[in-house]
């Protein structure tokens, strides 16, 4: 059988910035997909890196009296640490001052020259500085002639440009939207995206004059390339497409660009509307997650609820990685509302679903088959108790959980594993093994409740890997489960534990106070 493909990709963050938790969100979102589907078999590329150009890096580093270059490999080196730091498990890292990228990206710009995509003309509009984003008349009526992001007035600019033909996309971009109702996710996110193209389309310029920390245009030096566009072509680039031959290229077309909101006009536009024009085949799907804010407000430093490294290790500290990253998914701003990072609530959560549900029907479950059997797991002897048909349930779960896995319904995905983990419980409270521990008589009664419960809750750990793969790979050490590094698909049926398999009693999340991390 063939192997599907998976591609995913985080945005390619700016390096004139430290990570954040909104970066790490991002990449742990990806992390979680990438995970699942290479347990569910798939051959899986899973794409992040670093945004290396453009005049916000070229000022950062006049500012430090350092170079361009010296500035991105020092906060390039940062980024790339963090994948490390979280677990992540990304396939590759791109710079876009990788000279691979630097020359597919003129390849495929002169693609566009040669083809009347790409035209040099007059431009003028209202230009956002800090973005480096330029806004039609409508989109700068409605944000007041402010940029979304800074506050900070739109200037009025005109500059003699290359261009992207945009407009001539408007059409094939339309029927895109309506042929695809899920080319972007959530849901409102792409009426937002239609609404703004139903407005009509300019050409966009695709090159600056007024600075060189760039790629330069091909056979004109005067021009860099506009680093929005440099950075879009990462994602083909990182597979090689603007090269002869590439080996990468089966991944592509992507299955998934997670983004933040902010970035997705370009991403669901600009972006499909250039692969067209190269004859590419389009993403299979654009996710656009809202933001974090903070204790109710948006993040800043200047109101001390920035939310960055040394903040989020704190976190990691007391509570664990597996934690964090819970957290993150199951409580992050997937849909289209921001999301709150509240240090009470992250406690909350953190007793009700790892401590009170995961961590102690482990402990409860291996506690007892240690004590009623001597850490040797029982036999089933196919019994079916009140009702419980336990092959069903996992089975129903699992086939629930690995789809929304596949249609990146990452909390879904995981509330049908955590579905399991609660029935587990409520098997337990109403069978009570404990009771039936005194009545020598009902041992086989006995070892079958205590097989099903540590078989379901194999089935469920295995589900929950993705998420929490620290603390699910210590539990698989101590119930004797190995996790094969890849396709675990077949391990999820029901039975994969051995009568007389010897495990040891199991505390994953401890009790933790509650104290804020000042
Ligand atoms: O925009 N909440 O890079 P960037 C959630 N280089 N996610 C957040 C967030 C928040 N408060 N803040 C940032 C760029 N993010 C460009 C991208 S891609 C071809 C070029 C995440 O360093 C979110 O994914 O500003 C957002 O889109 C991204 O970080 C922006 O990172």
């Amino acid at each position: 059988m063939t192997q599907e493909t998976r591609y995913i990709t985080t945005p390619i963050y700016y390096v004139n910035d430290r990570p954040h938790i909104g970066h790490v969100y991002t990449s742990t979102l990806c992390d979680v997909y990438a995970r699942a589907m290479r347990n569910a078999g798939h051959d899986v590329f899973f794409l992040t890196g670093t945004d290396e150009h453009g005049v916000k890096v070229e000022e950062s580093a006049e500012k430090r009296g350092i170079t361009p270059r010296a500035l991105a490999d020092e906060n390039a080196a940062v980024f790339q640490s963090i994948m490390k730091m979280f677990s992540l498990t990304n396939d590759a890292f791109i710079r876009t001052t990788d000279p691979r990228h630097e020359s597919q990206v003129q390849t495929l710009v002169s693609k566009l020259l040669a083809s009347g995509d790409v035209y040099l003309g007059d431009f003028e509009g209202w230009y956002d500085q800090g973005q480096e984003e330029y806004h039609t008349e409508n989109s700068a009526r409605e944000l007041d002639y402010k940029s979304l992001i800074s506050g900070k007035p739109l200037v009025r600019a005109t500059e003699k440009n290359y261009y992207f033909r945009l407009s001539a996309y408007q059409e094939r971009l339309e029927k895109l939207f309506s042929d695809h109702p899920d080319f972007v996710r959530p849901s409102g996110r792409c009426n937002e995206v239609l609404g703004r193209l139903r407005e009509g389309l300019q050409d966009v310029p695709i090159s600056r004059t007024n600075f060189s920390w760039g790629i330069p245009m091909p056979d004109d030096d005067e021009h860099v390339i506009y680093v929005w566009i440099d950075a879009l072509f990462n994602y083909i680039s990182a597979l090689d497409l603007g090269e002869e031959q590439s080996e990468l290229g089966k991944y592509w077309p992507v299955n998934y660009h997670v983004v933040g909101k902010e970035i997705l006009w370009f991403h669901a536009v600009i972006w499909p509307a250039i692969l067209m024009a190269l004859d590419l085949p389009l993403p299979q799907c654009i996710y656009a997650h809202s933001f974090w804010i903070s204790e109710g407000r948006k993040m800043s430093k200047t109101l001390g609820n920035f939310i960055d490294l040394e903040e989020i290790e704190k976190y990691i500290d007391v509570y664990s990685m597996d934690a964090w990253r819970y957290y993150l998914v199951t409580q992050g701003p997937l849909g289209t509302t921001d999301a709150d990072f509240a240090a009470e609530k992250f406690h909350d959560v953190y007793n009700a679903h790892l401590v009170n549900t995961v961590g102690n029907c482990a402990s409860r479950v291996t506690a007892m088959i240690e004590k009623y059997f001597d850490g040797v797991v029982p036999s089933d002897n196919g019994e079916i108790f009140a009702e419980t048909d336990w092959k069903t349930i996992c089975g129903d779960a699992v086939t629930c959980s690995l789809n929304a896995m596949d249609t990146f319904l990452l909390q879904e995905a995981v509330e049908s594993a955590m579905s399991i983990v609660r029935q587990v419980d409520l098997f337990i409270n109403t069978t009570a093994p404990f009771k039936l521990a005194k009545d020598e008589t009902k041992q086989v009664e006995l070892g079958a409740i205590l097989y099903q419960c540590i078989e379901a809750l194999r089935i469920a750990s295995i589900l929950l890997h993705p998420v929490i793969p620290v603390k699910m790979d210590e539990l698989h050490q101590t119930i004797g489960v190995e996790m094969p590094s890849q396709n675990s698909a077949a391990t999820l049926t029901w039975g994969g534990i051995q009568p007389g398999t010897l495990i040891q009693k199991v505390a994953l999340f401890p009790r933790v106070e509650f104290a804020t991390t000042e």
